[in-house]
């Protein structure tokens, strides 16, 4: 049985690496970029027709399992390889579950476009190429899910909980911080949002972040 990461850590590929860094399970990455129209042949596109990494190839005793789109890969791994022992990054009952899953749909839907605008004109393209305009409308317009991540983990550490899901790191935590990682350049807007910038900066801090990152 193996499992195979498609993906380098510049990508949204860092999310189930990191996922399965975190858990210590054994896995095969196999460093497709995206450039370049790489994820774009024949072999590429029989494992996603999408043409994107990651893809996650899992395998097993029942047959070969194929998933792609990047939250769905790290909540795979996380289940189906973590062990629901409220210890690990695998959620350990319904409502840890039911954490992990809103909050990764909720960071694909409401944080990630814009958060990607704000890593690409700020920071990640060429200066010349960079539209500041375009990162300042997309901050104005992240102050909106921001002060609902704010108010959630300020809910969290009042009933004792540290993170997302639990008072432990999770793959809520995987999925929701490998999005709000790419706001790093916006240092004004994450200081309008101390508990999301602090529960962040721990997040950042996980040797197995800094390990997965590594993974390029
Ligand atoms: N919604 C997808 C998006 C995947 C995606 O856009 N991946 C980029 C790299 S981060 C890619 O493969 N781009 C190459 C291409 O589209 O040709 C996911 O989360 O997995």
């Amino acid at each position: 049985m193996t499992l195979k990461i498609y993906g380098i850590s510049a990508s949204r590929a860092l999310r189930p690496l990191w996922a399965a860094v975190e858990l210590g399970v054994p896995f095969e990455q196999v460093p497709s970029t995206y450039k370049g129209g790489a994820t774009r042949t024949p072999e590429f596109l029989s494992l996603n027709p999408n043409g994107h990494i990651p893809v996650v190839v899992d395998e097993r005793a029942e047959g070969t399992v194929t998933v792609w789109e990047s939250m769905a890969c790290a909540l795979y791994i996380a289940r189906v390889h973590g062990q629901p022992d409220g210890r690990s990054i695998t959620p350990a009952n319904a409502r840890e579950e039911a954490e992990a899953l809103r909050w990764s749909f909720w960071a694909v839907t409401e944080l990630e476009k814009d958060a990607l605008t704000v890593l690409m004109h700020r920071m990640a393209m060429p200066a010349e190429q960079r539209k500041p305009e375009l990162a300042d409308q997309a901050e104005s317009r992240l102050k909106v899910p921001l002060a609902v991540l704010e108010k959630h983990l300020q809910a969290q550490s009042a009933q004792g909980e540290a993170y997302l899901a639990a008072n432990r790191f999770t793959v809520a935590d995987v999925c929701v911080a490998s999005v709000a990682n790419w706001l790093r350049p916006a240092a004004g807007l994450l200081a309008t949002c101390p508990a999301v910038s602090a529960w962040l900066d721990v997040c950042l801090a996980r040797e197995a972040f800094n390990q997965a990152r590594k993974m390029d």
